[in-house]
């Protein structure tokens, strides 16, 4: 196998044995980035491929996340950082009933890279939570995060509450189940603040960098 087939095999294998040395082999050839974005991610296309035809059960799933965990936390070190001035505060939240937390912590490692604060409420998060954070810690925005087809709806219910809560400050949405088109004529109708989509953590980076100034 090529040392990109390793890497993805490591993954859908849920394997960490040789992990590591790959990964700093990796690191020769490919920023911190263009590792997880590339083999990894299309590991984890194929677990969710394998996993969707009954060909793997949640634990080797499990499993897989860990992979995935490991890769994600011995890469943070060697990703940039810009720590300039703090650029603003963001919570981040995976929405209730929703269990996944691989993209969302991604997202909270590159936006704390970046000059940002993050309040990480972790997972399964109901909306009363976010609000009572919410006037706590006073963010500048909220990020949401789900990959469940219903966490989608249930996106649309949190954005309702918010409001109903009267808070406005801008919310931006991220997750597989997710869509431009979703966030645009189902979330952002129930909300009276800003209501952004992104569709990685990069792009979760330039919305940020956009919301804040
Ligand atoms: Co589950 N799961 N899972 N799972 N899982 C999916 C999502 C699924 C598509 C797999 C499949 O069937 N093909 C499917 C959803 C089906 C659907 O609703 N349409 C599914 C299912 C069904 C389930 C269970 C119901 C299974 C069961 O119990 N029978 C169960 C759900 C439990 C629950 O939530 N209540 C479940 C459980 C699990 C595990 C616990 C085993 C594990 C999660 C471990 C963890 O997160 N700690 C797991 C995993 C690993 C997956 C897959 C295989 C991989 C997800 C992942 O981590 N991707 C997934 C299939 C897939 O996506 N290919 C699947 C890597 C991660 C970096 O990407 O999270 O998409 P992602 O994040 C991206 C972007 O989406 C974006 O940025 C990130 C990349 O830069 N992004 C944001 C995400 N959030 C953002 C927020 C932002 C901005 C960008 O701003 C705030």
């Amino acid at each position: 196998l090529t040392l990109e087939e390793r890497l993805a095999a490591y993954v859908v294998e849920g394997s960490k044995e040789g992990l590591i040395p790959d990964l700093e082999l990796a690191r020769a050839k490919y920023s911190p980035l263009e590792i997880i974005n590339g083999p990894l991610m299309k590991g984890m296309e194929e677990v969710g491929r394998l996993f969707n035809n009954n060909e793997l059960i949640v634990a080797e799933v499990l499993q897989s996340a860990e992979v995935m965990k490991a890769s994600v936390a011995h890469l943070e070190q060697f990703m940039e950082k810009n720590e300039t001035s703090v650029k603003g505060k963001i919570m981040l939240a995976t929405v209730k009933g929703d269990v996944h937390d691989i993209g969302k912590n991604l997202v909270e490692i590159i936006l704390a890279n970046n000059g940002y604060q993050i309040v990480n409420l972790g997972i399964k998060v109901p909306p009363e939570r976010i609000i009572e954070s919410y006037r706590a810690e006073k963010v500048d925005a909220i990020g949401l995060s789900g990959l469940l087809v219903k966490s989608a709806q249930q996106m649309v219910l949190t954005a309702q509450d918010l409001r109903n809560a009267g808070i406005d400050v801008p919310i931006m949405v991220g997750g597989a189940a997710l869509t431009r088109k979703f966030t645009k004529t189902r979330i952002r109708p129930e909300y009276s603040g800003m209501v952004v989509y992104a569709k990685d953590a990069m792009d979760g980076l330039d919305i940020a960098n956009k919301l804040m100034n």
